[in-house]
């Protein structure tokens, strides 16, 4: 029951509300930039996570005019907050994209409209990919990867470490940022060897000139333990949850 017409922003608005969950820069605690989550608030059924309908709207399609309505009303409010809030000029946003999303040429017009439309730097627009659609058709990725590169935003590898990377293909991918999947920040405190892991995944992304993200912080330890990795980001409960838009204002007028 999941429908959707591109064009219907009204409705948009008020049934797929663009949460935001802040990405701290963690050598100075300061909100760098957020991620772009959406919600869906169902008429009947309350609010549905994405978890569950993106799936869905990935099967039918809707996952396209959905996505773009995710990539514009994010872009907007970051150019919005950039404007208005002193000491936000630079904040960035992490947009994720779906496999179907990345597999349509289309991206590229959907993506360059928007940011013409918005008036946002490219350069403050990151869009997450996950590990398992960059691997699924590596070469054909790569290409894509390229061409978003050369609208001059900036990429990202999400939930790394869940999927089957090809270490020889991870030089190849002209990519910003890796985020380390949560699943291993949250082992941390289980032992020096999941530790190690952690550590090895920051290591590869900055000998391959990435940034490293780290998701799913929930803990005093768990920070202190990424600030000693040198990791650059920290996303997670410890910090915020995903927070309706103002929310997210209310954080960035107190969090200067
Ligand atoms: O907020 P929650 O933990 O339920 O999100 C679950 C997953 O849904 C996230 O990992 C994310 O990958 C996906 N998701 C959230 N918002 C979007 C979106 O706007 N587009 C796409 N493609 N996926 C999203
Ligand atoms: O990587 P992905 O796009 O799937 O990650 C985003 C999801 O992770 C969001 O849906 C968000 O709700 C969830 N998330 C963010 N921070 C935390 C955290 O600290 N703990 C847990 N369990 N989930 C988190
Ligand atoms: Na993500
Ligand atoms: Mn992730």
């Amino acid at each position: 029951d999941l429908q959707l017409r591109g064009e219907d922003y009204s409705a948009l608005n008020s049934q797929f509300p663009v949460y935001y969950q802040p990405i701290v820069d963690l050598p100075s605690g300061r909100i760098a930039g957020f991620e772009a989550l959406v919600r869906w608030e169902h008429p009947q059924r309350g609010r549905v996570f994405p978890g569950e309908f993106i799936p869905l709207a990935e099967e039918t399609g809707e996952i396209i005019p959905l996505g773009a309505w995710v990539l514009e009303e994010a872009c907007r409010q970051v150019r919005q907050w950039q404007q208005q809030i002193p000491g936000c000029e630079h904040l960035t946003i992490a947009i994720n994209l779906s496999g179907k999303q990345f597999n349509q040429l289309d991206l590229l017009d959907t993506i360059a409209t928007t940011l013409e439309l918005t008036q946002l730097d490219p350069h403050c627009v990151k869009l997450e990919i996950t590990e398992s659609v960059v691997m699924d058709e590596v070469e054909a990725a790569i290409a894509m990867l390229n061409k978003m590169k050369a609208l001059n935003v900036k990429l990202g590898i999400d939930d790394f470490g869940t999927g089957y990377s090809s270490l020889s293909y991870l030089h190849q991918f002209p990519t910003d940022t890796l985020k380390v999947d949560r699943s291993f920040v949250s082992r941390m405190e289980q032992g020096e060897d999941k530790r190690a892991i952690v550590k090895t995944i920051i290591d590869l992304a900055h000998n391959l000139n990435m940034e490293v993200v780290a998701e799913g912080i929930e803990t005093p330890e768990e920070l202190a333990r990424l600030r000693s990795l040198a990791c650059e980001y920290g996303q997670g409960y410890f910090f915020a949850k995903p927070l309706p838009k103002h929310e997210a204002t209310a954080l960035l007028h107190s969090n200067p």
